[in-house]
């Protein structure tokens, strides 16, 4: 069931970097790319510097890669122009190079943003309303629609991850509610990867905390459970932040009260 190689964009960054500690054992090969300079590969690694706004390059760099584990983009608030070129145009490069090269399943780092105007407290599962809180978030949409007409047109499967605040540790009383641990991240990457078939597929990356919003009830088929919960760190964060912190109104935080960066 192992499959043989896998590619994580994005390897540098924060979660690339989790995923490159942890994510053993479910590929023979990670093939390793981001735009900025990352470690040399070591065993079973393959390390390609790549800019995912390069058709061309991503053409070759998905070559021969079973699934994608899609994690590079700017990943917080940017200006349109930057967010088009490695959001937009890198997401849709590597949808076609996938497509071409008979690539299986992409696991899509999608995040809360895309549902970050719904208001604190509400809960949602996989079918809320997309209530994007940033043209970051829009950028997410995008990504999980042109996931949705992959499927539906060529059949490739996706698993979109509305990632949490995948952290060390919770660093606000927002992520109290939004944390996904390291650990719960990297299990769930391991069930959606060996799973026989998932089809289109909508998921919160989000840990047992105790008041979350998201559900996914929808997905239990996957037999993921998650281990962590940020009730350990609520005290330290309760004392040091006051209630009513700016943007806390949404489930977006910050990202729903900024404007728009030009
Ligand atoms: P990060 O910013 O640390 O890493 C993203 C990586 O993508 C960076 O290493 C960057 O160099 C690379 N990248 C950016 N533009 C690129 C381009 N044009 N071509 C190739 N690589 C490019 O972000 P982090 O936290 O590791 O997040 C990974 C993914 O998960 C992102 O897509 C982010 O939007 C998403 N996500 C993360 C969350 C979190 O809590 N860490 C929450 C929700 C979503
Ligand atoms: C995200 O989408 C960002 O990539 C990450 O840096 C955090 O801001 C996270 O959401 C969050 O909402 O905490």
């Amino acid at each position: 069931r192992m499959i043989k190689r896998l590619l994580v964009t994005g390897a540098g960054g924060g979660l690339g970097r989790y995923v490159r500690e942890r994510l053993k054992g479910s590929a023979e090969i990670l093939r390793l790319t981001d735009i900025v300079d990352i470690s040399p590969a070591g065993r079973g690694e393959e390390v390609v510097r790549c800019d995912l706004a390069d058709r061309k390059a991503v053409e070759e760099l998905v070559r021969d890669c079973d699934a994608i584990l899609h994690l590079g983009a700017i990943s917080v608030e940017a200006n349109f122009d930057a967010l088009l070129q490695a959001n937009f145009l890198g997401t849709y490069n590597l949808y076609e190079a996938a497509r071409k090269a008979g690539v299986r399943r992409i696991i899509f780092a999608s995040s809360n943003h895309v549902i970050g105007f719904h208001p604190v407290g509400e809960r949602l599962d996989e079918k809320a309303e997309r209530r994007p809180d940033s043209l970051y978030g829009v950028s997410k949409c995008f990504g999980e629609d042109l996931a949705r007409l992959y499927f539906d047109k060529f059949g490739l499967e996706t698993a979109c991850l509305r990632i949490g605040s995948c952290f060390d540790e919770p660093k606000d009383r927002r992520m109290l509610s939004t944390w996904l641990s390291p650990r719960d991240f990297i299990s769930l990457i391991g069930r959606v990867i060996e799973a026989p078939a998932i089809g289109h597929l909508v998921l919160y990356g989000v840990s047992a905390n105790r008041d979350t919003w998201w559900s996914n009830g929808h997905a239990e088929f996957l037999g993921w459970k998650p281990q962590d919960t940020s009730e350990p760190y609520r005290e330290a964060i309760e004392q040091r932040e006051p209630e009513g912190a700016a943007g806390s109104d949404y489930q977006g935080g910050r990202f729903a009260a900024a404007g728009i960066l030009d």
